[in-house]
């Protein structure tokens, strides 16, 4: 079963948010398997976001990602990268569609409440910047059978 990074940000730790957005994951069946909340420093928030490093909303999006604690998880089932994507909604909230996480909680595109990995090599990455292999815990859901054929 696949593996993927999802974040609550700051915005949604300091809107009260995180149990709605862990609801919403439980509810459609994917499993928590490492959860951790935490500050980000400089040094990981640029190692997180690499890949914008020359963009030029960068050092907003490190100094906001590192304002406040965030909720870091680890999260598995099937096809768990693109459906929870699916899940968050666009980047922008207000192009996300109303029933996504960013659609219904979010308006400002530097505000939009979650990360999630944009695909399965991401997500072995984030992973392993935020989570040694001791904290992601592999267990079976006894609801498993009710879950997959
Ligand atoms: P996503 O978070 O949907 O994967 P991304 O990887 O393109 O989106 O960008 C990372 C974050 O950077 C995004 O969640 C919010 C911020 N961001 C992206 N584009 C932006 C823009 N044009 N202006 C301000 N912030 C932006
Ligand atoms: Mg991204």
């Amino acid at each position: 079963m696949e593996r993927t990074f999802l974040a609550i940000k700051p915005d949604g730790v300091q809107r009260g948010l995180i149990g709605k957005v862990i609801s919403r994951l439980e509810e459609k069946g994917f499993k928590l398997i490492a959860m951790k909340l935490m500050y980000l420093t400089n040094e990981l928030a640029e190692k997180h976001y690499g890949e914008h490093k020359s963009k030029p909303f960068f050092n907003g999006l490190v100094g906001f990602i590192t304002s406040g604690p965030i909720v870091a998880m680890v999260w598995q089932g099937k096809d768990a990268v693109s459906a929870v994507r699916k899940m968050m909604g666009k980047t922008n909230p207000l192009e996300a569609e109303i029933g996504t996480i960013r659609g219904d909680f979010a308006i400002d595109i530097g505000r939009n409440v979650v990360h999630g990995s944009d695909s399965s090599e991401s997500a072995k990455r984030e992973i392993s910047i935020f989570f040694t292999e001791k904290e992601i815990i592999d267990w079976k859901p006894e609801i498993q059978k009710w879950l997959y054929e």
